[in-house]
């Protein structure tokens, strides 16, 4: 068999890509060298995979920004408002990115359900294709240049439009699959006239539900590129699933090789089996993970890879997806515990289980290593074992809300329209250096404490003269909300340098949970505590939810997720406990991942929100009626999940929607929802300071869709990527409005 993989990161080993990208930006450095760099990073990653001695190398996979725009620029799918401002190409290419003054940027979404965010192509009836080969040739070239014969890869033209939005309301962008084919049949032309032998295209959206016209226009397309007398041989690669009827449709068209997930889908094999003669087509095997850390279990691949040798004449050993979802490479992570790092494998490690693999499946299992011990006892924690074998429905439930609203009321006193934000403030330069001194070790702990100290009662201070109702502390103390607390509980551990890319030039560096999840000791109540003891007001405490922390971290796979979210729910269950006891009245669990882990298929959704919906419950159910759970969502669209949020039961929910228009309030309350409701009207998003008058104008729409007595006062995410005089000035309009409404 043939070894391959679907995508390799391009960020570099330290991130070299999203350092020249952003000197670039800041004109710290010119394109030329811009250039220069992204080349000497694309070389590395193909002399890293030859090494490796992997049989069929991509290409194309690298990006300055993201995938999807990379193809949207491929097929001439540059909106007329970025063509218009007659910038160079790149920053057109980054114009789409990042917006420019007088044009926003393409909207940024998630890429299914991984924590990669793509740039969402706007497609209308005006949008004309035509192929633009360049990036993907200049590729080609480089890599031949170093004797290799890579396969470029590409978006598929269906995916590409299930993906696009439209420029238009009410338009379809799948209407022009047709005209997007043919300029794809083009690009395939100029790649076979430049000698390309193989072309990948990725169509990972029909592992989602798909209806019957979407299935026949993806097995229309590829009839017609099948039928180019002009091309290189097609691979169609899906990933993140199973694949369902577009299985049988792909294998009704010429396509000469189809790539499966058997890792996310592993039913896919079945259904292979079921679908009839191959007919000497390849079958690319995703065998290995490609969106979790862990090793592969060599043998249960090898097992499953026969399976496929089986049904298939011709098969290659592959990544399940791309490995752009991995941190880059193990081998630099010297602190890792030995027991976890032998667990382990990141991109670099991946290839060589993918050679092993096919070289196994070929000669015989006689060469694979040695099966991995059992897991270290230590990462067994019997006290959590026991505690969440005795939960029974209760620990999951709270006072009816009115009890607990009228409790809260008694409690808190807060006016009607009350104000708040949603907990972080900007990040200034002193803080940021101060975190780095820390780590260099010219700054003592008790010294950054004291900065911490200080920042917070700055903060504490701006908000009470800027009349707000409810408090936060700022969280200055934390980088990252998922590996804060990470670094706090037993069960997780963190990396050096695994950083994988969320979208644009921004990574994230997710833990890894590994054992059973437990608090060592209280997380967050010293610095919420510290912040009320400054003020009468309510502060509130800050905690990550259950969900989000299991979406933002590699997790274990050994044990239903369900049940590792139940662990971290117990965390912070008790959490939420000794805040209360420490005199904090309000507490806020953010899930801004509720809906991104949503399952792609309609018939897993339940039981994913069942268990995600428990999660959240069993963390906030352990108090008093009187101390009132607010939660937080953002970064997606809830319309769909609506009955989940009503079924978290807090007492307050916050959501992003400044940009759609507070339609949000509208679901609620068509499904009756009761509780309290902060639309966010001001989106943080953008350096712009919006007016009082814009402000109240707002907050007037919103109280039409909720009464004033639920109705909440905030911005619509976090403040820490704004400025402090942005923050000054927003807030004053914010608290302005308000007063306005509640006195009309
Ligand atoms: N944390 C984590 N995952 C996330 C988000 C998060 N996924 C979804 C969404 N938020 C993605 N958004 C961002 C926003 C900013 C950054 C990364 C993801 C970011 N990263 C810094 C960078 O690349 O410079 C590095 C941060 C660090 O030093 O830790 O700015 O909020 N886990
Ligand atoms: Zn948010």
């Amino acid at each position: 068999g043939q070894s391959t993989v679907l995508g390799y990161p391009r960020i570099g080993g330290n991130r070299e890509l999203k350092k020249a990208v952003e000197a670039y930006w800041a004109g710290r450095i010119d394109a030329a060298e811009l250039e220069r760099t992204a080349a000497r990073l694309r070389s590395e990653v193909w002399l890293t995979l030859r090494n490796a001695d992997l049989d069929a190398i991509p290409s194309n996979t690298f990006s300055y920004y993201d995938h999807v725009l990379d193809t949207a620029v491929a097929v001439g799918a540059v909106p007329e408002r970025f063509r218009r401002l007659g910038l160079s190409e790149l920053d057109t290419y980054f114009a789409m990115a990042r917006g420019v003054d007088a044009e926003p940027a393409l909207e940024l979404t998630k890429w299914f359900d991984t924590n990669y965010h793509y740039l969402v192509p706007e497609i209308g009836p005006e949008t004309v294709f035509t192929a633009d080969p360049a990036k993907a040739l200049q590729e080609y070239a480089e890599a031949r240049a170093l004797d290799l014969r890579t396969r470029p890869v590409l978006v598929g033209p269906a995916t590409f439009l299930l993906l696009a939005k439209p420029s238009i309301p009410g338009y379809d962008p799948f209407d022009r699959l047709d005209d997007l084919v043919t300029a794809y049949a083009e690009l395939l032309g100029a790649l076979a006239d430049a000698g390309v032998d193989w072309v990948q295209l990725d169509e990972p959206a029909y592992v989602a539900d798909r209806i019957p016209a979407e299935i026949d226009a993806l097995r229309e397309a590829y009839a017609r590129l099948g039928a180019l007398d002009r091309r290189p041989q097609i691979f169609v690669a899906t990933y993140f699933g199973e694949l369902g009827d577009a299985l049988p449709a792909l294998l009704d068209t010429p396509v000469e090789a189809l790539g499966l997930d058997l890792v996310a889908g592993p039913g896919n094999l079945r259904r292979l089996a079921g679908s009839g003669p191959l007919r000497g087509r390849t079958i690319v095997a995703g065998l290995v993970d490609g969106h979790n850390v862990w090793r592969t279990d060599l043998a249960a691949a090898v097992t499953a890879g026969a399976v496929a040798y089986g049904l298939a004449d011709h098969l290659a050993v592959s990544t399940s997806c791309s490995l752009l979802h991995v941190p880059v490479d193990l081998s630099v992570e010297t602190r890792l515990d030995p027991a976890l790092r032998e667990r382990l494998a990141f991109a670099r490690q991946k290839v060589d289980e993918v050679v092993l693999l096919s070289r196994a499946l070929r000669d015989g299992t006689a060469h694979l290593p040695r099966p991995l011990p059992a897991p270290p006892a230590s990462w067994h924690n019997t006290e959590v074992r026991a505690r969440l074998a005795a939960l029974s429905h209760a620990d999951r439930r709270r006072s009816g809300y009115p009890l607990r609203a009228a409790a809260q009321q008694e409690h808190l006193r807060l006016p009607a329209l009350p104000t708040t934000t949603i907990g972080s403030f900007p990040q200034t330069d002193e803080l940021r250096r101060a975190r780095a001194s820390l780590r260099a070790g010219t700054l003592d702990e008790p010294g950054y404490e004291q900065v911490i100290r200080d920042e917070i009662s700055r903060v504490i201070r701006l908000q009470e003269e800027l009349g707000l109702d409810v408090l936060v502390h700022g969280e200055p103390e934390r980088n990252d909300m998922v590996q804060y607390f990470g670094e706090q509980l037993d069960g997780f551990a963190a990396t050096d340098r695994g950083w994988v890319q969320s979208y644009g030039s921004r990574c994230v560096r997710p833990p890894i949970i590994h054992g059973d999840v437990a608090r060592k000791a209280p997380m967050t109540v010293a610095w919420s505590t510290y912040a009320q003891s400054l003020t009468p007001k309510p502060v509130k405490g800050m905690l990550t939810g259950p969900v989000t922390i299991l979406a933002w971290s590699f997790v274990r796979t050994d044990q239903p997720l369900a049940d590792t979210a139940d662990q971290v729910a117990l965390a912070l269950r008790d959490e939420c406990r000794d805040l209360e006891t420490a005199g904090i009245r309000v507490i806020q669990v953010d899930e801004p991942a509720l809906r991104e882990t949503l399952p792609l298929r309609k018939a897993d959704q339940k039981a994913y929100l069942d268990w995600a919906i428990g999660a959240f419950r069993l963390a906030t159910s352990g108090i008093a009626d009187s101390t009132q759970i607010h939660t937080h969502l953002c970064y997606s669209e809830f319309g769909e999940v609506i009955t989940a949020i009503d079924a978290l039961d807090a007492d307050v929910t916050s959501i992003e929607a400044s940009r759609s228009k507070m339609e949000i309030l509208q679901d609620l309350q068509s499904i009756g929802y009761a509780r309290g409701v902060g639309p966010g009207i001001w989106d943080i998003h953008s350096p712009r300071i919006p007016t009082q008058t814009e402000l109240a104008t707002a907050l007037r729409h919103a109280v039409t869709a909720v009464p004033a007595q639920r109705l909440w006062v905030n911005p619509d995410c976090g403040l820490k990527t704004r400025t402090y005089p942005e923050v000054k000035s927003t807030l004053q309009h914010l608290t302005a409005a308000a007063t306005e409404i509640r006195n009309h």
